[in-house]
């Protein structure tokens, strides 16, 4: 039966519905902090009576009839919800399970009528949430707030804080105390979390500088000490993107294994130690030489591992949990890569949380996602994370992003609507990772611009018009909703572009019936104006959101810019034919290619922007083999001048050599200048082709930060 709350209970049977008390009468048994700290935010003096409808809350150890009791599920963190026209009771099988009731219990208390029944509830997954495992600006203390609060309404459990641009997480100061500002605030974090149920799981990422001596396990152990003082009761230990000596996996088995028998073991208050591997996906794991196996049999069978699937980016099917349990003796913990968005920072991923098997509940010890560095932004996704991690069979994608969108703006919600429709594909990116965009309007465009191609008349035209100008009423809306600011002030950059892409899209369509109608004024006019749009996008472009990697604003890439961009060049080169004119056709265009004989950087993209051609640099570390090479390949022989280069480890440097061609036969080296910690040179000369190669008999692991070339 239908019930709508967030994520869908197992049972519901439940049949007619009565008015909603106005006064109740509590009794709380054997209930925890959190428990009473939710129910004190409900039930206050103004509704409380000793003569009002009663509400028994506990747990199974507490006393409730036998019947009643025998309904609670057998499982962990399960809850029985019984509804009579006298009474409600609420029985946990434990603390969280009885949290996760009066949960349930508020959410029917929200409506004007309650239904008589029961609900039996349990997660289909132990441990569901989020792992802030991203590049770039970790969450802010406000954010994290906010999502804590999220993910107890939601009935997730874990929040696993590992953002790699915390210098205390991660190199160069995971040996270090958190200084007193952030240590405060991770205290406050903690405490939240404890209050909505969700395990604080700290992680720490030593790989990058660690070495295998007693003094930087003991400092290991130390951090830990110093987070268990200020509550943290879950750790992890990522092994994840470093190369060199860290990702030895008997050393890093021998590492956690010391934690476990040192730390975790000697305290009853401390769950089960998490680790992400270094290879942490099936693409990545070199079965020669046994890393996982290595793992799985040395590691204690309690540690949980990390697992990210086929790929880096990836959905995680049956087949994959199948292949991974085998190598590592145990139920993976997945690390979902969904909707974290630091390989393709100028896009916005809003669409619903979709591509996972929902017949692996059996096979996986946990389910995390990693989110985008917009946390407001990522809970659309992170709502169909809490549905499908608590009931797999039933999740459905659709509907449940629908509900997400209502609950993130409950009244701009229709205009959010048109809004993430259009947002959600990334783009070509280097881990080949897509999602629909624009699903029903898809096939609408193409038979658009099939019409328009073939010179007949345009059936849809009418239909396109009015997604256009729902985009920019949607834009207004939203630019102007007072629901959610936080979610605006994530989002208001690629909705400005929003909005002038869908007015570019008018201006395309009158263009249209310009040319149709022979007005060549009012052709050209709407012509400059898609133009100056363009300009005007541009800017945004060039000015919101510029981080060193995919710095900018896109916006509906997938169905709606290709289409007003085919239509203009379209109609544009029929006004030059027609009238003789010389109007410039193209509406973006990058000729470049990237050059590489490396397989990990054959998807990855590259940008023109101001002549300046750019690599967008890889987050993960690059294998390049003896003679292996990496560059650009122009359109045509041009004069390329500066050239900056920046590797991590910069030892890396002696290895490589700078070479130039004409022709891709004939290659010529050119001198680079190490600066600070990058190359550069000068070409100064005609070119086709430039590459970096590695000019060594081995294989290097390098970070690429950096690698751009300047043409005419
Ligand atoms: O996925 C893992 C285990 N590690 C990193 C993440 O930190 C990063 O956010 C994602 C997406 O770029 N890729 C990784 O390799």
């Amino acid at each position: 039966q239908n019930i709508n709350i967030n994520p869908k209970p197992q049972h519901v049977v439940i049949g007619d519905y009565f008015d909603t008390p106005a006064l109740f009468h509590i009794q709380q048994k054997s209930t925890d902090k959190a428990t009473q700290n939710l129910l004190s935010t409900y039930f206050t003096n103004d509704n409380i009576s000793n003569k009002g409808f009663s509400i028994q809350i506990g747990n199974v150890n507490d006393r409730f009839p036998k019947k009643l009791k025998n309904k609670v599920p057998k499982k962990a963190e399960s809850y029985h919800i019984n509804i009579s026209k006298k009474q409600i009771s609420v029985i946990g099988r434990d603390a969280r399970g009885a949290y996760y009731g009066v949960r349930t219990l508020m959410a029917l208390l929200k409506n004007e009528t309650i239904p008589l029944g029961y609900i039996s509830d349990y997660p289909d997954i132990a441990a569901r949430g989020t792992v802030e495992g991203f590049y770039g600006t970790p969450w802010s203390f406000k954010h994290r707030m906010r999502q804590i609060d999220f993910y107890g309404e939601n009935k997730l459990n874990t929040y696993i804080y590992g953002p790699k641009d915390d210098p205390y997480h991660s190199s160069p100061h995971w040996r270090k105390p958190y200084p007193e500002n952030e240590a405060a605030q991770l205290k406050k974090l903690i405490d939240r979390a404890a209050l909505n149920h969700v395990d604080f799981v700290w992680a720490i990422h030593p790989g990058k500088d660690i070495k295998w001596h007693n003094e930087d396990r003991k400092a290991l152990l130390h951090k830990f000490e110093l987070m268990y003082d200020l509550g943290v009761r879950a750790y992890a230990v990522f092994f994840d993107d470093i190369s060199g000596e860290g990702t030895n996996p008997k050393q890093q088995a021998e590492l956690l294994n010391f934690l476990h028998a040192e730390f975790i073991k000697k305290r009853t208050d401390v769950k089960p130690l998490i680790m992400c591997p270094t290879e942490y996906n099936k693409g990545w794991s070199k079965p020669e030489g046994g890393y996982l196996e290595t793992l799985g049999k040395e590691l204690h069978p309690s540690v949980r591992i990390m697992w990210t699937g086929n790929t880096v980016v990836a959905d995680i099917d049956k087949e994959t949990m199948n292949w991974i349990n085998t190598k590592i003796n145990r139920n993976a913990f997945i690390w979902w890569n969904f909707p974290v968005s630091d390989y393709v920072r100028n896009h916005m991923l809003l669409g619903p949380a979709y591509g996972n098997g929902t017949d692996i509940a059996q096979d996986v010890s946990g389910f995390v996602s990693n989110p985008m560095e917009h946390a407001e932004a990522s809970k659309i996704a992170i709502y169909g994370v809490a549905d499908y991690t608590w009931n797999m069979s039933e999740y459905q994608p659709e509907s449940n992003w629908k509900k997400a969108l209502q609950v993130v703006m409950p009244k701009s919600y229709k205009a959010l609507e048109i809004f993430a429709t259009h947002n959600s594909d990334l783009g070509p990116n280097g881990h080949r990772y897509r999602r629909s965009e624009s699903v029903s309007f898809a096939p609408k465009a193409d038979a658009f611009l099939k019409d328009l191609e073939a010179d007949s008349t345009i059936e849809n035209f009418d239909t396109v018009q009015k997604e256009f100008q729902a985009m920019v009423e949607a834009s207004y809306i939203l630019l102007h909703s007072t629901d959610n600011p936080v979610l605006l002030d994530e989002i208001r950059p690629w909705v400005e572009q929003f909005k002038l892409l869908g007015q570019s899209g008018l201006a395309m369509l009158n263009m249209h019936t310009a040319l149709k109608e022979k007005d060549n004024d009012g052709f050209e006019r709407s012509y400059h104006a898609l133009k100056a749009i363009k300009v005007e996008m541009y800017s945004i472009d060039r000015q919101e959101n510029q981080n060193p990697y995919q710095p900018g604003i896109k916006t509906a890439t997938l169905v709606i810019t290709p289409l007003i961009d085919k239509s203009f060049e379209h109609l544009t080169q029929a006004y030059n034919k027609a009238f003789g004119k010389n109007l410039e056709v193209e509406a973006n265009y990058n000729p470049h290619k990237l050059f590489t004989n490396i397989a990990q950087l054959k998807n990855q993209q590259i940008t023109l922007r101001d002549r300046t051609l750019a690599l967008n640099p890889p987050l993960e570390v690059i294998h390049i083999s003896p003679q292996a090479y990496f560059g650009f390949e122009l359109q045509s022989t041009t004069r390329a001048s500066k050239l900056h280069f920046k590797l991590s480890p910069v030892s890396g440097y002696s290895n490589l050599e700078l070479e130039v061609s004409v022709n891709g036969n004939d290659w010529t080296a050119i001198k680079t200048e190490q600066k600070d910690a990058s190359l550069q040179a000068s070409i100064n000369t005609i070119v086709k082709y430039i590459r970096i190669k590695n000019t060594t008999s081995e294989t290097l692991s390098l970070k690429i930060e950096k690698f751009t070339v300047k043409i005419k």
